[in-house]
Formats: C-alpha cells, sequence, structure tokens
C-alpha cells in the first residue's frame, strides 16, 4: 500500500502539470494521470500544488556567536522548518580553535542526535593549518562537499586572501565547492572602531560599520580566486548592487561563481528596521546588514535573470526579551522527558540574546529568524506579485539549492525515484506570520504582521507526514544526514 496524492499540480523547477503521484515506502514511485486509488492512502490534492519540500543551504543552529549561542536547535528548528515546507537543511559545522574539522564535525553530529528532518553539514574552515589541508578530502567520503570561508569576522574566523586561495585550490582537486561570507573583515574593523570612538553606539551604525562597498569588494576578490582556480564558488547571503554585479561580471568571464541572498534582504530595511527607535533595532542586526528598497530592486532581478541562483535563510535566531511559546510544550510533549536542552536542565535559564550589545552595536549577536517563514514569504512576495513563476520559485528554493550542493535528484524534486519529500501547498489559505504563532525558539518574528497567502498544509519527509495543518507528527531521531557527492554541476 502506497500513498497516492490525487488531483493536485505537480511544480517542479521546469514543469507545472496536472498529475497524481505515487508514493511507496520513502520513494516516489510512480507519477501519472488517473492512477488507479485501490490499495493505496489517498490524499484528495484538488486545487493545491504538490511541490518538492523546501532545501535551506544556509542555517546555524546552535551556533556559538558572540559568547552565547544561537536559540533553535536541531530538534526545535527542526520543526519550524518543517511548519515552514522546509524538509532538509544544510548547517554549518565551525572548525573549533587549535582543533581538527572532524573535531568540529563530531561536534555537529552530537547536535544533530534529535534531528526532525534531513540534514547536511558545511565545513567551516577557520584555521587552514597543514594538517586540516590534508584533513579536506576525506570529508569527500563523509558527504561533506563544501568548505565555508569567512572574510569578515576578523580575529573570530575571519581567514586571510591566501588562505581563501589554498583552500580553494584544493577544493578543485577533489570537486568540492568552496562558500565565502563576502564582506572586507579589516575595512569593517576600522569603520567599527571609528564609529564607537565617535560615540555611533546604536544598532543602525551596524549598517555604517558593514557598507555595501566592503561586501562587493570580497565578492569581487573571491570570483577572481574562482576564476584563477577553476573552483566553483558559491557567495551566501548577497544583499547589495556592488555584490551582484561583481558575480554578474565573472560568470559574464566563465568564472564558476554562483551565488544566494537570503529572504529578509528582501523585505527588511535600514531606514524602518535596523533605524528603529531604542534599541528595537537589534532585532534587524545580521551580517552582511540589511539594506533598503534600491537593494531589493537589485536581488530580485539577480534571481529572475540567473545571477543568483538560490534562496536560503542565514537562520541564526537570538532571543530580544525571551519568553516562552509552543516549542516549550512541544519540548515535553514530544520527547517524553528525553530532551536534554539547557532549557530541561533548568527552565529559569535563558541564553543571553540581543541585549550583549546594549551601548555597543559590535556586540549584538549576528542574525535573525526565518527558517520557518522562508517559503511562505518568498511564494507570497515572489509569486503573489508577479516577480517569479510557480517554476522559479521551486528551482529557488528547492532544485538549485539540491543540484549545487550535490543531492539532486535524491532531493529538490519529484521524480521517480526521489526521496518522497513533498508539501501539499495551499495557494489560497491566508496566514498572518506572528512570533505569537510561529514554531522557532525566538522571541519576535521578521515579518510580524504579514498577511500571506498560500502556505504549505501537509508537509511530508520521506513519505511520512511530518506536519498536517498544525499538527506536528514528526518524531526525534527520524531526520536524516544527507550524504552529498561531489563534482556537483555549476548553474
Ligand atoms: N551572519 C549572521 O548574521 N549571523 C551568523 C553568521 C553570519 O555570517
Ligand atoms: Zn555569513
Ligand atoms: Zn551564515
Amino acid at each position: 500500500m502506497g500513498i497516492l496524492f490525487k488531483n493536485g499540480t505537480v511544480v517542479t523547477a521546469s514543469d507545472m502539470v496536472q498529475a497524481d503521484v505515487l508514493v511507496e515506502g520513502e520513494k516516489v514511485v510512480l507519477i501519472g494521470q488517473n492512477l488507479p486509488t485501490r490499495g493505496h492512502e489517498v490524499i484528495n490534492c484538488k486545487g493545491k500544488y504538490l511541490m518538492p519540500g523546501g532545501i535551506d543551504v544556509h542555517t546555524h543552529l546552535d551556533l556559538p556567536f558572540g559568547g552565547t549561542y544561537s536559540n533553535d536547535d536541531f530538534d526545535i528548528g527542526h520543526k519550524a522548518a518543517a511548519f515552514g515546507g522546509t524538509t532538509t537543511h544544510i548547517d554549518f559545522v565551525i572548525q573549533p580553535k587549535g582543533g581538527s574539522l572532524h573535531d568540529g564535525l563530531k561536534i555537529w553530529q552530537e547536535k544533530a542526535k534529535p534531528a526532525q528532518i534531513d540534514y547536511g553539514f558545511h565545513m567551516a574552515v577557520t584555521d587552514l593549518r597543514d594538517d586540516v589541508m590534508a584533513e579536506i578530502p576525506s570529508l569527500v567520503d563523509e558527504g561533506i562537499t563544501s568548505l565555508k570561508l569567512f572574510m569578515a569576522y576578523k580575529n573570530v574566523f575571519q581567514i586571510d586572501d591566501a588562505t581563501l586561495y589554498k583552500a580553494m585550490e584544493q577544493s578543485a582537486k577533489h570537486g568540492m565547492i568552496v562558500m565565502v561570507h563576502a564582506e572586507n573583515g579589516d575595512v569593517e574593523e576600522q569603520l567599527r572602531k571609528q564609529l564607537l570612538a565617535e560615540g555611533k553606539t546604536d544598532p543602525v551604525w551596524h549598517y555604517s560599520s558593514r557598507p555595501p562597498e566592503i561586501e562587493g569588494e570580497a565578492t569581487n576578490r573571491a570570483a577572481v580566486m574562482a576564476g584563477l582556480t577553476g573552483c566553483p564558488l558559491y557567495v551566501v547571503h548577497v544583499t547589495c548592487e556592488p555584490a551582484v554585479a561583481a558575480i554578474r561580471r565573472a560568470r559574464a568571464l566563465g568564472a564558476p561563481v554562483m551565488g544566494e541572498t537570503c529572504v529578509q534582504y528582501f523585505y527588511v530595511t535600514r531606514d524602518k528596521h535596523l533605524g528603529a527607535p531604542g534599541f528595537e533595532g537589534s532585532k534587524y542586526v545580521c551580517s552582511p546588514p540589511v539594506r533598503n528598497a534600491e537593494h531589493h530592486a537589485v536581488l530580485w532581478q539577480a534571481v529572475k535573470d540567473g545571477t543568483l541562483q538560490a534562496v536560503s535563510t542565514d537562520h541564526c535566531d537570538f532571543w530580544y526579551e525571551g519568553g516562552v511559546g509552543p516549542w516549550q510544550e512541544w519540548g515535553k510533549a514530544h520527547n517524553g522527558g528525553d530532551w536534554i536542552g539547557y532549557e530541561k536542565q533548568d527552565p529559569s535559564y535563558r541564553r543571553p540574546g540581543k541585549e550583549l550589545g546594549k551601548g555597543d552595536f559590535s556586540k549584538i549577536p549576528n542574525g535573525m529568524p526565518g527558517i520557518e517563514d522562508r517559503m511562505m514569504v518568498m511564494w507570497h512576495l515572489g509569486v503573489n506579485s508577479g516577480r517569479l513563476s510557480p517554476t522559479r520559485f521551486v528551482e529557488l528554493n528547492c532544485t538549485n539549492p539540491a543540484k549545487i550542493f550535490g543531492c539532486y535528484p535524491q532531493k529538490g524534486t519529484i521524480a521517480v525515484g526521489a526521496d518522497a519529500d513533498i508539501l501539499v501547498w495551499d495557494p489560497n489559505k491566508r496566514h498572518t506570520i506572528s512570533a505569537s504563532t510561529h514554531h522557532m525558539k525566538c522571541d519576535y518574528n521578521v515579518y510580524e504582521g504579514l498577511k500571506v497567502k498560500g502556505v504549505p498544509q501537509q508537509v511530508y519527509l520521506r513519505g511520512k507526514r511530518i506536519v498536517d495543518g498544525g499538527i506536528w507528527l514528526g518524531k526525534n531521531g527520524e531526520g536524516r544526514f544527507v550524504r552529498r557527492a561531489p563534482h556537483a554541476p555549476v548553474l
């Protein structure tokens, strides 16, 4: 007996067709019209879209950052992702100071034990010693085919140009891809010191310490190295015109350069959000900073014309004030008391959050929530407005991420033989986004009050229904590590 999704419209990166989809076990086994129902559980999908589960290739769950940790972990963060239609994500393992890449990997494997959706790892290299260089090829055997290097966060994560160049040479040899956080960290340090010395300490000055020019410069520098080494480059969280221009130019010259932007960079602005009165703007501090509408328009053009190939979140949430939410109940209800996170050990404990940067914008933990919102907000702002077709929406949020990071067609599409990660998407259902109803462990939502039309009604992970309307049906430990293949295509 299988599950037969009947009478829906199947949306892939290339087509929208009225068809039935038969799932047996964990896989899609048949797509066709008027498939016989006998012996199957039938899901009536009339008026619904059947889309592949979302893939968010840029998340930071339980990330140590600026003296605290990001809130969402591989338990609550996974549930939140699934409620928003994301069934796979790729998180960043951070090489610990003085440690090896495999030391970092062990830490993240431990974090991932409660997994509820599928996940992969990128490896963030912070210290490319000779022994670490020698370790890189073995990552491929472990299904990790992407390295990440930070060109910013001086004295924390930042690497120098020689390191980036060497990492690219090594990656190119082994069919891996290099990702960069592209901002000039040396210039940022100078700007930051000047601003603080002038008494400019409020959240809005974060923007001035990281202007578009230093993002564009670093993006161009990395793109030049990709051209010289032949290493596929993926620029994460592109926010602005100078960075888009650098990627566009490099691609026109034939360099293997790709890029993503994140959903918040289409919506959140310096003027309204980061510049909000008091300390409110700290909610929107992330790096690179959010930009104003003129850059949003450049990003829409870039995701339309293929200069950028994917949309992710950089999900990395911190408390504003702290508080309770539905996640607390779930922690107890669905884990049978087995959950051993902070809150279980000491319910009064609250991880430090945005307040760490009161009086000094540079100490505000960088990041915001978004893993749950991405698909709904992109559908609403992109498809409902006519900027994106449903097929391009699927391509940006599901298919291209899978192709670029080596897990297509297992993930990222609805096709015979693919994992049955399926969204039953209701394009007519309305929903108001709010921190009071979201499932992320965060006391604010970047899109608070945004009325979207189009939501995932049911979510299937490898053939198992994990979300049904507002009901959670997933289980800890059922999320699986996704081994990715090297030599993925450059799109
Ligand atoms: N940017 C953020 O805003 N948060 C985490 C790391 C990053 O690069
Ligand atoms: Zn980054
Ligand atoms: Zn990030």
